[in-house]
């Protein structure tokens, strides 16, 4: 699978991201609880060099429960605080003004052994696109600062939000890499959303979604769509038949595989995690 997708805001904004770094005392780094590896940019490694980390893995209510207590654990280090958070329902504004505080410690101690005079922290969030980096601001700030909206590439500029009287916080837009090496990645942040559906092949996932449900998830087929086999094309047939995708008496598969991959990704399958 081949997929290319990093449009022209982004490389403006990875430049914008560059130039404010040296302003910003922390990072906060969202990734996708589902997954947690794949939707780790390399980039932000890259540009948050030392600086104070929290990880939020969000779409906690969308993932596996337990696998996603183990990445919190694996993922936990130095200097480094990992929360999973359903952004929407969990207490997001605590929990995060928490999180910045405690990975700002070292910091403030160094402040006030130089006699710097304490001040609001300013965080910048980072993340792959549509992992809800304006909904979490949204969420601190208890009002809607930011547009938000479930697909990738909404935010296009930088902007700042004064959130908290301890925060300040730098929106930015979701950053992808230009190209993956690893196809296993490019389908992962396929199927949960990070990347523009046009730029998909619907087949080329279709059939990764569906085998990879089949070795960890097989039962929600038979839950969902009242599928127990396992083969592809009757599956989709299943899908056509009940949602009437019918056209001169043939199925029409490819609605079939649309439906099934826009329900995976949003969640309707239930909870799982790619990771
Ligand atoms: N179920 C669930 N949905 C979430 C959660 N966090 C964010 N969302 C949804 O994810 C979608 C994307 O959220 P945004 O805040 O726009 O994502 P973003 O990271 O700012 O995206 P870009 O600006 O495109 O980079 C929205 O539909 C949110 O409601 C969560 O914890 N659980
Ligand atoms: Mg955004």
């Amino acid at each position: 699978m081949s997929i290319h997708w990093f449009p022209g805001h982004m490389t403006k904004a990875k430049r914008e991201i560059e130039a404010r770094l040296g302003m910003v005392d922390c990072i906060i780094e969202l990734r996708d609880s589902r997954l947690p590896l794949s939707s780790r940019n390399p980039l932000i490694d890259q540009l948050s060099k030392d600086k104070p980390r929290l990880i939020v893995l969000t779409k906690k209510d969308m993932s596996d429960p337990q696998k996603t207590t183990q990445w919190v654990k694996s993922l936990s280090a130095d200097n480094t605080v990992v929360i999973a958070l359903n952004l929407l329902k969990d207490d997001t504004r605590k929990l995060i003004v928490e999180g910045v505080l405690k990975v700002m410690e070292p910091k403030f101690s160094r402040w006030k052994a130089r006699g710097i005079q304490p001040r609001a922290v300013k965080a910048m969030v980072l993340g792959i696109p549509n992992v809800g980096k304006s909904t979490l601001i949204n969420q601190l700030a208890k009002k809607k600062l930011m547009t938000v909206a479930n697909k990738p590439g909404v935010t296009m500029a930088l902007k700042w939000a004064n959130v908290h009287p301890q925060l300040d916080i730098l929106d930015t837009p979701g950053l992808l890499w230009g190209r993956f090496e690893d196809k296993d990645v490019a389908m992962k942040l396929a199927l949960s959303g990070s990347i523009a559906e046009k730029v998909l092949p619907t087949e080329e996932l279709f059939d990764a979604a569906f085998d990879f449900l089949m070795v960890n998830y097989p039962h929600v087929l038979l839950a969902r769509y009242g599928y127990r086999g396992k083969d592809k094309t009757e599956l989709l047939e299943t899908i056509a038949k009940n949602r009437g995708y019918v056209q001169n008496g043939e199925y029409k598969l490819n609605d079939a595989m649309v439906t099934f991959l826009r329900e995976l990704r949003q969640g309707d399958l239930g909870p799982m995690s790619f990771e």
